[in-house]
């Protein structure tokens, strides 16, 4: 069915056939970057879990390999769940991951490449003792999974976070080890939020607060704080805060208790989960790679025989201007796909209008724009939707100061569209919050998808324009609003919008203001995907 084969994506990660989940242990090595993903071998539904394997020198084209580990050792026999890679001073490289042993209980075991003078480390050994890590008393045997990258102390020992829950409170247990095959937990645990249930895929990493590049997970000294993610089991999103480790009492502590853990900001406001970051020693700098799963029927799914896709690698820094986010920016590799760009200057978008981009076919696309509203209708207005939220409505909801921005993976009569957008509202003492916002109510004729509207506030500071960024890529939209402050992925079904027929329009609704818009819009080449020459594929 042309429909299905449509949605196939063109430049971002995913295996050619089958299930897809978590990415796993991502890493740098001799000159490749790795990616392992949760796999099911076997059909397009979750199960079987194998980790998928591929290589890549740029993160945009890539080289299947055969799959690195399969579910053949009673410690993982119900699969090879995820897990994290440390690259270890003398250039050893440790896999620790989760097992569903025969049991169904989660175990932590070791795995190494068995060759590593191989750059594409072909082989991996299971550790014959696995497993190293069980659960530990008070935990319950299907609570204690996803190792973190290690990092080292300055007494020499590595330390490692694994995600549980105790009744509805996440938390984050720490163990100590030196060689990686036995494991001390340590005292009480690093970090825990009431009534945010089992903490998946936990990620745990420092930032610097003074410099662009990104640190080694390991890396301890003055200027930095850490960032901790986890994967609300319950709700299935990513939530990650910023705050401050001590390595002496190994807690950390939110920077602000009101944005902690699950309760604060996410790493994605749409369709991503399970992300995992790693530092990229090329280039000095902290990428993450995230889930972006099927939001339509499993019985689609197995229609298409595929589901899921990985999004577009992106660096991680904390935001320096507000002090209070991270900011996630696509890796500048993606911007190599880059065909001929379009340039659209000062488009002026008066309440209520609707202005087609003559660009042809828009289904890979790259959008850089910018947003003016009237400054004098800003500063008249007092108390404007005070308490607004994206759910509350979707772009056809007409504010005073909002919604305008973008309507991608639109047909031409704009009967199927995905707008993206910002929204003012205005508070009693003048002060501003702005939502940035993703609505896939429209976006597809089919019944049997998910629509929802996505989004959270992205700061605006003094001075700044609106601006975001899309990479639409037939039916996923990766949305970084203010640099990267706010980021929504959609996962779109489009069913007119497609090939030649998909449409880019710049929309303003809001009914106080009206908008300049200046944009460029690349056309995307597609990235070369390649099967490993082995008939194991
Ligand atoms: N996926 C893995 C688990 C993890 C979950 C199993 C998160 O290890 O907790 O496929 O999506």
């Amino acid at each position: 069915n042309d429909m299905l084969a449509w949605q196939r994506t063109a430049f971002h990660f995913q295996p050619e056939k089958n299930w897809m989940n978590d990415p796993n242990g991502p890493l740098f090595y001799k000159g490749w970057y790795h990616i392992f993903y949760q796999y099911n071998p076997e059909s397009p539904v979750w199960g079987n879990i194998t980790w998928g394997h591929a290589v890549s020198k740029d993160m945009i084209h890539w080289l299947h390999l055969p799959f690195a580990m399969v579910p053949d050792k009673w410690f993982d026999a119900n699969g090879v769940w995820t897990g994290s890679a440390t690259i270890l001073p003398d250039g050893r490289i440790v896999m620790l991951y989760t097992g569903a042993t025969n049991n169904n209980v989660q175990v932590q075991n070791l795995a190494y490449p068995a060759n590593l003078s191989d750059p594409l480390l072909l082989d991996w050994v299971k550790y014959a003792d696995n497993p190293v890590l069980v659960p530990p008393p008070g935990i319950l045997p299907k609570d204690f999974r996803d190792p973190t990258t290690a990092w080292i102390t300055r007494d020499g020992k590595w330390r490692v976070a694994i995600g549980s829950k105790i009744n509805t409170t996440g938390i984050t247990l720490l163990y100590e080890t030196t060689d990686f095959t036995s494991f001390e937990l340590l005292d009480g645990v690093m970090h825990a939020v009431p009534g945010t249930g089992m903490w998946e895929c936990v990620d745990f990493f420092p930032v610097s607060t003074s410099e662009e590049n990104g640190l080694d997970t390991s890396f301890d000294g003055p200027g930095i704080k850490h960032v901790l993610k986890a994967s609300l089991d319950d709700e299935k999103k990513d939530y990650y805060a910023i705050g401050t480790y001590d390595p002496i009492n190994n807690t950390w502590t939110p920077d602000n208790p009101e944005l902690d853990v699950g309760i604060g900001l996410r790493v994605d406001y749409g369709v991503y989960y399970a992300s995992k970051t790693f530092y990229d020693q090329n280039k000095h700098r902290r990428i993450s790679w995230g889930w972006i799963g099927e939001t339509d029927y499993e019985s689609d799914d197995v229609l298409k025989g595929w589901a899921s896709v990985q999004n577009i690698p992106r660096t991680v820094v904390f935001d320096k201007k507000t002090g209070s986010n991270i900011l996630q920016w696509p890796v500048e590799e993606v911007e190599k796909l880059r065909l001929n760009g379009t340039e659209f200057p000062g488009v002026e978008l008066g309440p209520g209008s609707v202005v087609p981009l003559n660009i042809g076919s828009a289904t890979q696309v790259d959008i850089v724009a910018t947003f003016e509203v009237d400054k004098a209708a800003l500063e008249a207005m007092t108390e404007i939707d005070v308490g607004y939220e994206c759910s509350t409505s979707g772009a056809v909801a007409r504010g005073t100061l909002g919604p305008f921005g973008l309507l991608v993976l639109s047909d031409e009569s704009l009967s199927e569209l995905t707008p993206v957008y910002f929204y003012i509202s205005k508070d009693i003492d003048g002060s501003y919050k702005t939502f940035f916002c993703s609505d896939e109510t429209r976006s597809s004729k089919a019944p049997s998808v998910n629509k929802r509207v996505y989004g959270g506030m992205v700061p605006v500071l003094e001075g700044e324009k609106f601006s975001m960024r899309l990479l639409v890529d037939h039916s996923i939209v990766e949305s970084f609003a203010q640099g990267g402050r706010t980021v929504i992925t959609s996962r779109i079904y489009p069913t007119r919008a497609i090939d030649g027929s998909a449409r880019v329009f710049l929309f303003n609704n809001a009914t106080g203001t009206s908008v300049t818009a200046s944009l460029t819009i690349w056309q995307m080449d597609s990235a070369h995907i390649h099967q490993f020459p082995s008939d194991q594929m």
